[in-house]
């Protein structure tokens, strides 16, 4: 069946993965300017600094996805390049350059997606307790009314956080992404509760400050279980939505965010951890959510062994990617069903690529076909789903282009096109070209 006509074709980046300009005008820094400048955190002692250089190049890129017919664009703007000490005064060369940017997209006719934070949490604000901070929500209500105010004429759609699941499970509690903490269990509780304290006073600001209708969501990090055989299907949904310890979850957060509560199948751990709120901080949290943003690379096969749902290890055949996921178009159809089934909101992929172990040839092209069959099959197995009635309104492909890669540098490579970190030029890839044939069929290319 056919993808929507207004289907939202998009590619997607993050502020610190591609703008560079670490230290321009007056911007602040942030977690990642600061955590990745310690040896040993960072693939080789890589740094976004530069990245693809963006912050400079953001005209010739907005160019670059207009030739490939691009109809919507998620980028994330760096909190403390606009406000650079976090709260307060306005940098004007952050307002000037996303200005300039979003002014770009719209005269190409690409439809500006804003997330509001992409994990670069503004250092002063750090030091003066973080997400751990019960000033924390306040901060980003104050960011989000910035934005709001300085850009809401040129945009409508706003991403409010990137992966909670991340930037708390890796960031705050394993220690692999900035701040680079290991909390205990109890004090992440007690950041995600100020993360969604924070979205739900974001989206409720954006919405009064912007006079025109605005479409809000998140993105959530969303890796399903799967089902091994057809009649595994429940015992998938549950597993995916069930309690794992690990802050890894979507509906740990999108439950109050939504719903105004946490999953029950929480609530044993948050009482072991000693965490407890104010029961009137859910009227702030729950939120009027316009669509369901979820980044999805693969999921988990499971069964029921033992009366016990069990992962399974994917047979040797199963390909992988460059990250060593494994590629399960499945995660496509299983997981938009059950996201479907329990928030019934339209779905926007947010994020979903693949990583390659590719190089320019000698003939100086990228012949990426993995990429493209990569694409192809998740599309399919998505197509498959708005068959069965799921309203699926997008898809962002990670990532526009090449691009530093959080803990793994610049050594993995998601891009559509290409980067040459030396000189800094573009290359579309043959994944590029694809990629335009797909927008211009409205997906019909992925049956060739
Ligand atoms: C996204 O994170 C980010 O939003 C983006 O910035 C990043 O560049 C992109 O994806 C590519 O990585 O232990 O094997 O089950 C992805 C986050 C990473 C969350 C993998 C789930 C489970 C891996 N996901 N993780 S595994």
């Amino acid at each position: 069946m056919a993808f929507k006509k207004d289907f939202a074709w998009g590619v997607a980046t993050a502020a610190y993965q591609i703008e560079g300009g670490a230290h321009e005008a007056d911007k602040g820094l942030n977690g990642w300017d600061v955590g990745s400048a310690t040896p040993g955190r960072i693939f080789e002692g890589h740094s976004g600094d530069v990245g693809c250089d963006h912050y400079h190049k953001f005209k010739e890129d907005v160019a670059l996805m207009q030739k490939m017919g691009i109809k919507a664009y998620r980028f994330s703007v760096n909190w403390a390049r606009l406000i650079p000490m976090g709260t307060g005064k306005v940098s004007e060369d952050g307002k000037r350059f996303y200005t300039q940017l979003l002014t770009e997209l719209r005269a190409a006719g690409i439809q500006p997606w804003m997330t509001l934070f992409h994990w670069d949490f503004p250092y002063v604000l750090y030091q003066r307790g973080g997400w751990l901070s019960p000033m924390s929500p306040a901060w980003f209500e104050e960011y989000a009314r910035v934005c709001a105010e300085l850009f809401g004429d040129y945009c409508d759609h706003f991403i409010l956080i990137n992966e909670p699941q991340v930037f708390l499970g890796e960031g705050h509690f394993q220690g692999k992404h900035a701040p680079f903490l290991k909390l205990s269990a109890g004090e992440v509780m007690r950041c995600a509760h100020n993360v969604l304290l924070a979205c739900g006073k974001a989206e409720k600001i954006i919405r009064k400050t912007v006079s025109h209708p605005v479409y809000i969501g998140t993105a959530q990090a969303y890796w399903p279980a799967l089902p091994a055989r057809e009649e595994d299907y429940e015992l998938a949904e549950r597993e995916t939505f069930g309690c794992h310890e690990d802050f890894g979850s979507v509906n740990y957060y999108t439950d109050p965010l939504i719903f105004g509560r946490y999953p029950a199948e929480f609530e044993a751990w948050q009482k072991r951890c000693g965490f407890t709120y104010a029961a009137k901080d859910m009227d702030i949290i729950q939120s009027k959510m316009d669509f369901y943003g979820a980044n999805t690379y693969s999921g988990d096969y499971v069964t029921l062994k033992e009366g016990k749902a069990v992962r399974l290890t994917p047979p040797p055949t199963t390909p992988k990617t460059d990250m060593r996921w494994n590629v399960h178009p499945d995660a496509f159809y299983y997981g938009t069903k059950f996201l479907w089934d329990r928030y019934r909101l339209p779905l926007i992929y947010t994020e979903n690529g693949v990583a390659l172990a590719e190089w320019k040839d000698l003939n100086g092209e990228i012949k990426d076909y993995s990429r493209i069959d990569f694409i192809k099959r998740y599309l399919r197995a998505l197509s498959r789903a708005v068959d069965d009635g799921v309203d699926v309104g997008g898809y962002f492909y990670w990532s526009l282009m090449d691009n530093f890669e959080w803990a793994e540098g610049f050594s993995k490579k998601f891009g559509l096109v290409h980067i040459d970190y030396e000189t800094l030029e573009r290359t579309p890839k043959e994944s590029a070209y694809f990629y335009r044939k797909l927008i211009e069929t409205n997906g019909e290319e992925i049956w060739k």
